[in-house]
């Protein structure tokens, strides 16, 4: 039986459903039960962190551009009580598949090896330790995000930047560090480059800020704030349309890939900035490239990219041509050229570009309640991702074509980085159950592979949830 201070406390989070709510309760009792088993009794306090799904601005953040996230009511739970010395004691309600880790918090902590899920819970530890500059209590911690309420994990969906911001939320509160929103949601950001990839802002900055029932616009630029190192961003949220759903398919491929070609795509950007900076010394990102930044149609954008890109290259190209200046290797600082990749940055230039008018395009034709235009929006960002970022699958491709075809989807599209992982369509509401049978089996039928979707509910952004 779960207690209903525990119901109570647990609606304010993920509403009034009951089931969903009683769930939840047995969900949350079974984490404290667990940490009470491996760690002994006492009191703990609960964390939750959610992931998102990305509805357009894929690999636009990392280029200072917009993106468009709404958190999800899936999200990774910490129930954690401190300790007197530093040590971090980590468990997991799935432990055959997250297996127990101890490590000691301090400002320079050994990863585990690369894809270990420990990592994600150092990186928050190491960061909160740097930015509290002195030493930090460690914790006993049971983590919890099985099925059907965790985000599912290498989906596209975040959980891992779901598990970095709840573990790094926990240490700050239980070492009494006050950390305003954005200034956690920065810290993780670049906590978890400890993983090895260099990913932008979106996934953090949408668990820690989102909004019950709204997406967020969010502008990836950092803004000149009250300090140098405490930049502003611009954020605007998106009431979600009513009358419409987004049901997210799992492709359940591996994403193996994401690791190695998400920081090839990271290169190529830069290359393509520092080819176009030649002609514009001004441009430091991809976000400065626009119709609008030019004052030219968007077809002479493309034109001009056509001039003045190649369709592809590599780092001994780069070198003959001299573009590996020394301004274009203090880029590079943090990163290397590979000297038998080939860069196609054309194309890839052209994708964040286009990208980043659609998103803006999204907000508007939200804001007019244009859903037609938002659904066509979605369709073309999946085009370009599949065909200019190469970031799709066979397998994903096919879901977004099983998608479209049913009726009462207005679009289909890729979410997250790629490579495998989700696709979110956007659907009229009374469809939302009949899209999500009809896919699923399809998808299943075709593949031989697991069909799983779900239709989403957003959630509030990351917290304490108190008992
Ligand atoms: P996912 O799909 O969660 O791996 C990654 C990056 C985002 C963003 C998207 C692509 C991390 C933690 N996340 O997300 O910042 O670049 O890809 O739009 O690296």
């Amino acid at each position: 039986m779960v207690g209903d201070w525990l119901e109570a406390a647990l609606a304010a989070v993920y509403g009034e459903q009951g089931v969903w709510t009683g769930g939840q309760g047995r969900r949350y009792a079974a984490a404290l039960d667990a940490l009470s088993a491996w760690a002994g009794p006492g009191p703990a306090r609960f964390f939750r962190a959610p992931g998102r799904v990305n509805l357009i601005g894929e690999h636009t953040d990392y280029n200072h551009g917009y993106v468009m996230p709404m958190a999800l009511d899936k999200d990774i739970l910490l129930v954690a009580r401190p300790r007197s010395d530093a040590v971090v004691n980590l468990w997991n309600v799935e432990p055959e598949r997250f297996p127990a880790r101890t490590f000691v918090i301090s400002a320079e902590i050994p990863p585990s090896p690369l894809g270990d899920w420990a990592n994600y819970v150092k990186a928050a530890a190491q960061a909160v330790r740097r930015a509290a500059g002195r030493e930090l209590r460690g914790a006993d911690i049971v983590a919890s995000g099985p099925a059907p309420w965790g985000v599912p994990p290498a989906a596209g969906l975040s959980s891992s930047s779901a598990l970095t911001v709840v573990a790094a939320l926990a240490f700050a509160a239980l070492n009494d560090l006050a950390l305003p929103k954005l200034a956690l949601a920065r810290l993780c950001s670049e906590a978890e480059w400890y993983v090895g990839t260099r990913g932008g802002i979106m996934d953090q900055f949408i668990s820690i800020l989102a909004e019950r029932d709204r997406a967020l616009l969010l502008d990836c630029r950092p803004q000149p704030g009250e300090r140098p190192d405490a930049p502003r961003y611009e954020m605007r949220p998106v009431p979600l349309p009513a009358g419409y759903r987004f049901v997210i398919f799992n492709s359940a491929v591996p994403r193996e890939k994401t690791k190695s070609q998400f920081n090839v795509r990271v290169a190529e950007c830069r290359i393509g900035v520092a080819l176009l900076r030649r002609r514009s010394p001004g441009i430091t990102h991809l976000r400065d490239i626009s119709a609008e930044a030019l004052g030219l149609s968007q077809a002479a954008v493309l034109a001009l990219l056509d001039d003045l890109l190649p369709e592809a290259t590599t780092r001994q190209a780069l070198a003959v041509q001299r573009v590996l200046d020394d301004a274009l290797n203090a880029m590079f600082a943090d990163f290397r050229l590979e000297e038998d990749q080939v860069y196609r940055v054309r194309r890839r230039c052209r994708h964040v570009i286009t990208e980043n008018a659609r998103v803006l395009a999204s907000e508007a034709a939200l804001a007019a309640g244009d859903v037609q235009r938002f659904g066509a929006l979605m369709n073309a960002a999946h085009e370009s991702m599949s065909r200019d970022y190469e970031a799709s699958c066979p397998e994903v491709d096919l879901l977004a074509d099983l998608c479209r075809a049913c009726e009462g989807v207005l679009g289909a599209r890729v979410t997250g980085a790629g490579w495998g992982g989700c696709v979110v369509a956007f659907v009229a509401a009374d469809a939302a159950a009949d899209v999500l049978a009809q896919v699923t089996a399809r998808y299943r039928a075709a593949t031989g592979l697991p069909g799983e979707g779900f239709v989403c509910a957003s959630a509030p952004g990351a917290g304490e949830v108190t008992v």
